[in-house]
């Protein structure tokens, strides 16, 4: 066994395994822990995971040996839900919002996504990136690994592929992975304000074909809304994607009850996102059918909306990921570890409920599960050292960093709070 790094003293080890499926239902509530752990790490990959001095019977000279003095270590944080490459920003509309004018007025006033359609059209690539970049680097920062970034910001072809290839070159580059979702489904751009069939139609016939061709996306995802995109052009829309080969999400009754839910399920879309408006019948077709509830509280916290019922959810047996959905309109933020405790606060989801969320399920919601999400033999070693002594502290201490070091792919990416790696 080829060891190149010995990672010991780890106080706690959370290993989030779980036995090959999302965890739902009670299982949401259960984590492994290990204690007085060490990893045994080999070309990237978790080798060994053990506890005590066993490591000793497999390093050789050539093994460093890490020693985390008895902190809590996670696998990476994952998060499932990004609009990350972006023009601009949106703080001119933060008065209007917190003076009561909702979101989705704002859009339909010509601001909101269309105000940042407009800066991301304006950006060239480099700007895009060099703005993702530095959020990139606060994720990996705040312990997030891996994360999904969609497009949605350009709502013409050129556009979008300049967003997917900032989002494929930040990949390549940044010690953070990124998964890809082709989002031309955000909106109606202004062109065809009054004229959804027509911009439909190029979605279906173009955008989703051309992106395809390019490998640039493998999920399609549609904001289902009302005022966006209805539950019958959103299905006109997945099929179209499914029919081509993606992976499928929905940004699901979020503001109204239109049955996004419903849809979901119906689709075998893997994940549905934000589900603050969902129906009960929706969550059991949800739970029914296996796709993960994907849920943003950060977004609720900063729209002040209501909070989607992850209680609900859990009881149904629906397995629940959470995400930032870092964007410039509804979560200018992107922290997970403040979801993390706003999972807690505003979910009412246990610490150990928030956890799996985080990692294992979120893994699932983006299809990453046989690579990444738990600490296990054969998956990438991407890790989490956390200034905490146990997994609740995590929670209840909130609004802090809690990250001490990452590793990503066995390699140390974060310590003392920064990154240190920028390729
Ligand atoms: O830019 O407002 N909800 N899409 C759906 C968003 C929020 C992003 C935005
Ligand atoms: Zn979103």
């Amino acid at each position: 066994m080829k060891v190149d790094l010995v990672i010991k003293n780890i106080g706690k080890l959370a290993t989030m395994r779980s036995g090959g499926h999302p965890k739902s239902g009670e299982q949401m509530n259960e984590i492994e822990i290990i204690e007085n752990a060490y990893v045994a790490i080999g070309d990237g990959k978790f080798v060994d995971i053990g506890d005590g001095k066993s490591y000793e019977k497999i390093i050789n000279k050539n093994t460093k040996i890490d020693d985390v003095g008895g902190l809590l270590v996670t696998p990476g944080l994952i998060d499932a839900h990004t609009h990350l490459v972006h023009g601009g920003s949106r703080e001119n509309e933060f008065s209007k919002k917190i003076s009561g004018v909702p979101y989705i007025d704002i859009l339909k006033q010509g601001g909101g996504i269309l105000s940042t359609v407009k800066s991301t059209k304006e950006s060239t690539f480099k700007e895009l990136y060099n703005k993702a970049r530095k959020s990139l680097d606060r994720m990996l920062e705040l312990g997030v690994t891996t994360i999904e970034s969609k497009s949605g910001y350009g709502l013409d072809i050129d556009t979008e592929i300049k967003q997917l290839k900032v989002s494929h070159e930040l990949s390549r580059n940044h010690p953070v992975d990124l998964v890809h979702t082709f989002l031309g489904a955000h909106a109606i751009p202004i062109e065809y304000k009054d004229n959804n069939e027509k911009y439909i139609d190029i979605l279906v016939n173009e955008m989703i074909p051309k992106i395809r061709d390019l490998e640039l996306a493998e999920f399609c995802d549609v904001f289902c809304e009302e005022g966006v995109f209805s539950i019958d052009e959103s299905k006109t829309i997945l099929l179209k994607a499914k029919e081509m080969g993606y992976k499928l999400k929905i940004h699901a009754d979020e503001i109204k009850s239109l049955g996004g839910a419903e849809l979901s399920a119906k689709l075998n879309c893997i994940s549905a996102d934000h589900l603050m408006a969902a129906s009960e019948e929706g969550i059991k077709m949800m739970a029914k059918n296996k796709v993960i509830a994907n849920l943003l509280p950060a977004t609720s916290f900063n729209l002040n909306k209501s909070y989607a019922n992850a209680r609900k959810m859990i009881d149904l047996g629906v397995a629940i990921a959470l995400s930032s959905d870092y964007n410039p309109g509804s979560c200018p933020s992107e922290n997970l570890q403040f979801v993390m405790q706003l999972g807690c606060i505003g979910l009412k989801m246990t610490p150990y409920e928030v956890l799996n969320a985080v990692t294992i399920n979120a893994a699932y919601a983006i299809d990453r599960q046989n690579e990444i999400g738990s600490i296990e033999v054969g998956k990438k070693a991407d890790l989490v050292v956390f200034d905490a002594p146990n997994i609740e502290y995590l929670m209840y201490h909130f609004g802090i960093n809690h990250v001490n070091k990452v590793y990503k792919g066995g390699i140390l990416v974060v310590d003392d709070k920064k990154v240190l790696v920028k390729k």
